[in-house]
């Protein structure tokens, strides 16, 4: 399970670091809150601040970094049964991860429809108009076309449910990196590997931890680091680069990992998404 975190180090930021994060710079927006601007019902009022990041973020200008290359490792070594990612970056894609290993749970720039009548857009004519600073309107209704990534209002892909059910009983080891586990549904697929199922968490700061008024609540499956009874969550909390690449010295795998970079980094084009 990935999140913004992973993509900090490319030059994308995410959304909650405090300072460097997006809902902290987004005041030239003027919006009356920060996730107002992913939210379906005020794109529909005042779409002009979504289509203004949107051209910030677009996929083409930013390549992947050691941890996305580590995700590929793994998949190179036979033990990658998903990526469940909520980066709607596509870095996985361009660091040449299968489109069949990945569920981008929160969709993607790579297709793009009209919220009214769902019509599908050209993808070049819809990265045209966001570059030419418009607000790009589907040539049957005239209704706002916006790239496939879900909003704060709408449902999650299809394929998200699917292998939710089909991959978690599997799971054998979970790795849970770069993410706030803030955005639900998202955030409960910790609970949804076996019991004796080890979790790692990879982040720099601990999240999703069960506390006792969750407990009390009945929700009992969320990490449960430094507390009585953990008998298999883990955290390792910095920089999760840094992590990464003493993970992969632990597995015996940094050597493969700077040579799967290099091999990458000479024929990425970095337009496949
Ligand atoms: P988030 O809520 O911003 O959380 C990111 C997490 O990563 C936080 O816990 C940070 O502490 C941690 N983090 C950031 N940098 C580092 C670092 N260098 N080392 C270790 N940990 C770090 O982002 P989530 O993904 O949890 O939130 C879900 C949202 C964010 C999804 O809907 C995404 O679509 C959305 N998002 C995506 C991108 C992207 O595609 N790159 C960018 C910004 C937001």
């Amino acid at each position: 399970m990935t999140g913004a975190g992973i993509s900090v180090a490319a030059g994308i930021p995410d959304f909650r670091t405090p300072g460097t994060g997006l809902y902290d710079n987004l005041q030239k927006y003027n919006l009356p809150h920060p996730t107002a601007i992913f939210e379906i019902d005020y794109l529909k009022t005042t779409p002009e601040p979504f289509f203004v990041l949107a051209k910030e973020m677009y996929p083409g200008n930013f390549k992947p970094t050691r941890c996305h290359y580590f995700i590929k490792l793994l998949h190179e070594k036979g033990v990658l049964l998903r990526n469940f990612t909520q980066n709607i970056d596509t870095l996985e894609r361009v660091a040449n991860i299968p489109a069949e290993k990945l569920v981008e749970a929160h969709g993607s720039f790579a297709e793009a429809h009209c919220i009214n009548c769902h019509q599908e857009a050209d993808k070049e004519w819809i990265k045209g108009e966001i570059f030419s600073n418009k607000v790009p309107r589907c040539s049957s209704c005239g209704g706002i076309t916006k790239p496939d990534i879900v909003f704060f209002g709408e449902g999650l892909p299809k394929r998200f449910f699917e292998l939710m059910s089909q991959d978690f009983p599997k799971c054998d080891l979970l790795l849970v990196i770069g993410t706030s586990l803030q955005v639900q549904p998202f955030a409960s697929l910790i609970h949804h590997v076996g019991l004796t199922t080890p979790r790692l968490l990879i982040n720099n700061e601990i999240v999703g931890n069960t506390d006792l008024q969750m407990v009390m609540r009945g929700f009992t499956q969320g990490f449960r680091f430094d507390m009585d009874g953990n008998y298999r969550d883990v955290k390792q909390i910095g920089d999760l680069q840094q992590s990464i690449d003493m993970l992969a010295s632990l597995l015996g795998w940094k050597d493969d990992l700077d040579a799967l970079i290099a091999k990458e980094s000479n024929t990425n084009n970095n337009a496949k998404y």
